[in-house]
């Protein structure tokens, strides 16, 4: 399997993030990818394919924050990185703001996804990851390729961050693909949070087909999407579907909503399917409580390589560094 990876996702290193009412020390550090890296075969560094793939998923507006909030931040005199405190909720939105802490707002939806000087660095070349992934699977002699990217991005919308997400790496590559002649699109989310932004990109496009297994939103965060009542809108009605699951949740039944999931993938019959792959499903996951354990992470592998479609692998989030190496390539070697 085809493996891309850029050393430059490192550099984005937040001290910390609001977590239940606490600051405490970031979760998505650079040493996840260490851990990963040190457990893998060689990987490819990526091509840089530009802005404009980015700009297809994202909006210039948000695209400029993120590039210029922090630099704004420092020369406000504002300590640490830059972290919101105040959000629009159901107010009219404006982009004219003279103040960063109105700006940084604007654009989040969470207190746990600071931006650094090098934040645009680190997620250029996660989404160039994904997109230099992606390439070789159309170059058409391998049937999955792995992007090692970070920082994360299933949790980033068009206009906005959050859940250590700033560029969505999945939805640029699924944007690429179509562009590139893939008629239909699946994506399909394992992380254990829901994929909140890539759901609300292709909400309303019947074009890519969006499958989420995901820890209830009545427990988890991010609390506000994944529903199973939401099943997309217009053209996109029945492209989106959410499979929540209980606290606790151990692989027999994490294997039944899979199952579910990939029967729903075939029958769209996609060009291509890209997998949101988080490593948060494991059973001693710092933030998480799914019980996934080592072993069961290749018959998810299993059987997703089923789907009879060339297939991107796509890193998304997992925080427990010292079994990160085993549990990603543990997926990786299900694969057929
Ligand atoms: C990509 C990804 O996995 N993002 C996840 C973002 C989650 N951020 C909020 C975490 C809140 C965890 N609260 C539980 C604390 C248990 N001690
Ligand atoms: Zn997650």
């Amino acid at each position: 399997m085809d493996i891309f990876y850029d050393p430059r996702q490192r550099a984005h290193a937040p001290a910390q993030e609001m977590q239940d009412g606490a600051f405490v020390p970031y979760a998505e550090k650079p040493e996840r990818l260490d851990a990963i890296l040190a457990a893998l075969p060689a990987s490819s560094a990526p091509k840089d394919h530009g802005i404009a793939p980015i700009e297809a998923v994202h909006t210039g507006a948000y695209l400029d924050f993120l590039q210029t909030v922090s630099a704004e931040w420092k020369e406000a005199g504002r300590p640490g990185d830059a972290l919101p405190y105040v959000f629009p909720l159901n107010a009219p939105f404006h982009d004219d703001f003279e103040r960063v802490e109105a700006r940084i707002g604007r654009y989040s939806y969470d207190m746990g996804t600071p931006i650094t000087p090098h934040t645009w660095e680190s997620a250029y070349w996660g989404a160039q990851t994904a997109l230099s992934a992606l390439e070789s699977l159309q170059s058409g002699d391998t049937r999955q390729a792995f992007a090692l990217c970070r920082p994360p991005g299933h949790h980033s919308g068009a206009g906005y961050c959050g859940g250590y997400c700033y560029l969505n790496n999945a939805a640029i590559a699924a944007e690429a693909a179509r562009t590139a002649g893939a008629g239909r699109v699946a994506i399909l989310d394992v992380d254990y949070h829901h994929g909140n932004g890539t759901q609300d990109i292709f909400y309303d496009r019947g074009d890519v087909f969006f499958a989420s297994i995901h820890a209830d939103p009545r427990t988890d965060y991010p609390f506000y999407w994944g529903r199973t009542g939401e099943t997309g809108a217009g053209d996109g009605e029945g492209a989106t579907l959410n499979l929540p699951l209980p606290i606790g949740t151990t692989i027999e039944p994490y294997m039944e909503a899979l199952d579910t999931a990939l029967a729903a993938v075939s029958r769209f019959r996609p060009d291509l399917l890209i997998i949101s792959f988080g490593a948060d499903t494991f059973e001693r996951d710092p933030i998480s409580s799914f019980k996934l354990r080592i072993e069961d992470y290749p018959r998810l592998s299993q059987a997703i390589s089923g789907v009879d479609a060339p297939q991107l692998i796509v890193m998304e989030g997992g925080y427990a560094v010292d079994d990160l190496g085993a549990i990603v390539s543990g997926f990786l070697s299900g694969f057929k």
